[in-house]
């Protein structure tokens, strides 16, 4: 047999004719053009066995000796893990398996070749320090646990954008650089703006209510940015926020928005990747029952009658909630209106202000946490919709009215009452996944201690 080898950086003509999930029955004595990088080899001296991984698994080829030119032999011999190669070559059955399929090459075309070795395997579950991980961050990718994971968290974002779709909202795109904070203690990321100062957007809060006066439903898809100054396994410096705001609602119809999205995407999971949840031994969650919703102040009183030490008005800490949930979705709604930013509407009917001493630290807000297990997910509200209440709690807050103009003016011409929620993509991976650091959630992380790659 005449076989060719071309070694060379370029493509040339060379097209894919089949990805490796093509390579069927349906090909069987073809020759067929298949293209990607080795992800493993094994030599046997005469015999060697290369997979050849594209975007949809492996490929096997098989590279006899015998029936191969000297060359070719050896130079496919010679090519490390990562390599690119293109194979020209017959589809055979292998042997001793009537269902699967190896190509036999004819013609080799090198791509790209590999000239160090990774310090970490393909198929392996890596014990390697995610920061050795982090620096090789696109070969890290390539390792068949994070290729799993990125397929499932590209099912969730597919069908969220479908959910939402098909429930009348639109999809919209906000500022990221912005003039004023809006989610009060989260850091923010000051940048030079020509001449004036400006920022990072901390979520695309107030733009996503304005823009309920024009669509009435919206949603965002988008990073938002937090100078999170702790290290810890669930904060990301730039993490991706699922934004949703509806008009003509309020925060208990968006719970029940919330609960419906998420199981949908817990269906389309199931659906969809199988094989890449078998892959990670991953049991999805239950999701029989509708998310349990406990309020902020009979959380407290539980957690106290256990004799853990809080007071109302606190924030809740996952260490305290790790020995009270499992992992389970829940809500904690209520919470006080002094744990949450200025654009929260308070709730009527708990309103326990003092009337004589104006306290209002008991005021309650219409807002929710959605939790799984100890794990914040996404955090909601009924929005003021009111400009008198919304100055108000500004100045409750220590907020310039002038610094905010450009948004409450939009209030003069009856914005509508509206709630909404923002969902974190990595969280919410994590969360599905089990996964223990919220960097592999994303393709390159950010953090205090990382700006490259
Ligand atoms: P909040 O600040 O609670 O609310 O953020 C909403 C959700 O975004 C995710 N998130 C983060 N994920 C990773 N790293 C971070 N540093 C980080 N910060 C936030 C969490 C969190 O629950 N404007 C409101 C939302 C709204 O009311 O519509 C907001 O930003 O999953």
């Amino acid at each position: 047999m005449e076989d060719k080898i071309i070694a060379e950086n370029e493509l040339g003509d060379w097209r894919r004719s089949h990805y490796s999930f093509q390579i069927s029955n349906s090909v069987i004595n073809q020759v067929v053009t298949v293209i990607g990088w080795i992800s493993s080899r094994r030599d046997h001296g005469n015999v060697l066995f290369v997979q050849l991984r594209d975007r949809f698994g492996d490929t096997q080829i098989l590279v006899k000796k015998k029936e191969l030119s000297e060359t070719i032999f050896e130079s496919l011999k010679s090519l490390k893990e990562h390599s690119s190669i293109a194979i020209r070559g017959r589809v055979v059955e292998q042997k001793n398996s009537s269902n699967e399929f190896e190509i036999m090459p004819e013609e080799v075309k090198i791509l790209s070749v590999s000239n160090k070795s990774a310090p970490f395997l393909t198929q392996a579950i890596s014990s390697i320090g995610i920061d050795t991980r982090l620096d090789l961050r696109a070969i890290d990718l390539r390792r068949n646990h994070l290729q799993n994971v990125f397929k499932i968290r590209n099912t969730i974002l597919n069908s969220i954008r479908g959910y939402l779709s098909d429930n009348y909202f639109v999809e919209v795109n906000t500022p990221k650089m912005i003039a004023t904070a809006t989610e009060g203690g989260a850091a923010l990321f000051p940048i030079f703006y020509y001449d004036r100062e400006a920022f990072l957007a901390q979520s695309p809060q107030l733009y996503k209510e304005q823009l309920t006066m024009a669509f009435e439903n919206v949603f965002e898809i988008a990073p938002i940015f937090r100078a999170e100054p702790s290290r810890t396994n669930r904060h990301l410096s730039e993490a991706m926020s699922i934004d949703v705001e509806k008009a003509y609602v309020d925060y208990n119809d968006m719970m029940d928005y919330l609960d419906n999205l998420i199981r949908f995407v817990i269906q389309s999971i199931n659906e969809k990747n199988q094989m890449e949840l078998k892959s990670l031994g991953i049991d999805l969650p239950d999701m029989s029952r509708p998310f349990s919703r406990i309020t902020y102040s009979q959380l407290i009183e539980n957690l106290q009658n256990s004799h853990k030490y809080i007071r109302w008005g606190d924030d809740i800490s996952p260490k305290l909630l790790k020995d009270v949930f499992g992992d389970e979705f829940y809500f904690i709604t209520d919470w006080p209106a002094s744990t949450k930013p200025f654009y929260v509407k308070s709730k009527k009917m708990d309103l326990l202000t003092d009337s004589n001493t104006g306290d209002d630290s008991h005021v309650l807000s219409e807002s929710f946490d959605l939790m799984y297990g100890s794990l914040e997910l996404s955090s909601g509200s009924t929005r003021i919709n009111n400009k008198v209440n919304l100055m108000d709690n500004m100045k409750k807050k220590g907020l310039s009215h002038k610094a905010f103009d450009y948004h409450l003016r939009v209030f003069d011409y009856g914005v509508p009452p509206h709630a909404g929620f923002g969902l974190g993509l990595e969280r919410l991976l994590m969360a599905i996944l089990k996964l223990d650091n919220i960097r592999d959630a994303t393709f390159y992380p950010r953090d205090i201690d990382r700006l490259t790659p």
